[in-house]
């Protein structure tokens, strides 16, 4: 970290994630910039099954050299639904592409419930930002748990559903679709919500010259995430017809980091939990003016540059941290078997 970044205050998040190709590169920008502190990932069932999620995070945390972090293994299924997973997109893994290294961090004990609500009852109200990255089932379960966190999280920067588009149906985004009911609570909480939604992230595309971008940085971490992204590209293109996958998560961190990233409008959002064609839509009501009381935000136009700059800074500070663990098959068969000593986090 750079002396300027000592000097600031820098931003407490958690992360509670589905790893996932696009978590994975959120992950990396939360760990390499010097902005962020931060204070747990936790795992929830989404992307694939929570065992395949919580070994892709720590694979992740691994790579990226991540160490102090507890890592937590949260819900198994949604509160209400049947698990729905999408391997059309990130594979039987959940994030196919790239070889993975055994993990070098041991999984916290704790549900990742408890260590969500731990978290931030141990620091000081207003100071903790939620970032969820996957179905809203462990933050649902956290507030319902131990409603004082709702006054005491700063605000939940959340990706997540979209108020003109949906991928999981016509209308309905897949982290709200997957578990309707815990979105439905997490929105209708009076903490400060941020949907960075698919209206925003489908402007975050790994387009060639991006993609050359990060390659560049020539550090494992950096050759894994072109890894990833040539997984993504294909499955995107296959089972969505985009030319270049949208890398939706990291645009949440990128919020978090430097909000001018992106411009956002203060409506009042509420989740659809009866319509039979709109299940999981995520209602945004843009008539003026919004309500005073209005606590929730949708993201709208994403300064591209900037963003994907964050994520290239993030990867070069990041570095070659973790010699010998194997980040594909390439390094595997140059280099020595993987090293770095498991250690219990804490
Ligand atoms: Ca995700």
């Amino acid at each position: 970290m750079d002396a300027n970044a000592m000097n600031r205050e820098r931003k407490k998040i958690i992360l509670d994630c589905d790893p996932g190709h696009d978590d994975a590169v959120a992950l990396l920008l939360a760990h390499g910039n010097p902005d962020i502190e931060l204070l747990a990932v936790t795992t929830v069932v989404g992307n694939q099954t929570l065992e395949k999620v919580t070994r892709n995070a720590l694979s992740v945390g691994t790579i990226a050299g991540i160490t102090g972090v507890p890592f937590a293994a949260g819900c198994d299924r949604p509160l209400v639904r049947t698990i729905e997973t999408a391997p059309d997109i990130h594979g039987d893994s959940g994030m196919d592409g790239p070889a993975q290294p055994e993990s070098a961090i041991a999984l916290d004990p704790r549900h990742a419930v408890d260590l969500i609500i731990e978290t931030v009852m141990a620091h000081e109200p207003g100071t903790v930002t939620l970032v969820p990255t996957g179905g809203l089932t462990n933050i649902a379960m956290a507030a319902r748990k131990e409603p004082r966190i709702v006054e005491r999280v700063k605000e939940v920067v959340l990706m997540g559903g979209g108020y003109h588009v949906g991928n999981w149906s016509a209308v309905a985004e897949f982290n709200i679709k997957i578990d309707p009911e815990a979105a439905h609570i997490v929105f209708n909480e009076k903490w400060p919500v941020v949907m960075v939604g698919l209206d925003l992230t489908h402007q975050a595309l790994a387009t060639p010259d991006v993609v050359a971008q990060i390659e560049a940085v020539g550090t494992g971490p950096a050759r894994f995430v072109r890894e990833l992204m040539d997984f993504f590209a294909q499955t995107y293109k296959d089972a969505q017809g985009f030319d270049h996958p949208p890398v939706h998560d990291p645009c949440a961190v990128a919020y978090v980091i430097d909000p001018s990233v992106m411009t956002t409008r203060k409506v009042p959002v509420d989740i659809e939990l009866q319509g039979t064609l709109t299940l999981g839509m995520t209602v945004a009501d843009f008539r003026a003016p919004a309500p005073a009381d209005c606590h929730t935000s949708v993201a709208v136009d994403l300064d591209r540059e900037k963003f994907w700059n964050l994520v290239t800074d993030a990867l070069i500070r990041i570095g070659d941290v973790v010699p010998g663990v194997p980040v594909s098959p390439r390094t595997t068969a140059a280099g020595p078997s993987a090293a770095a000593p498991t250690r219990a986090v804490a």
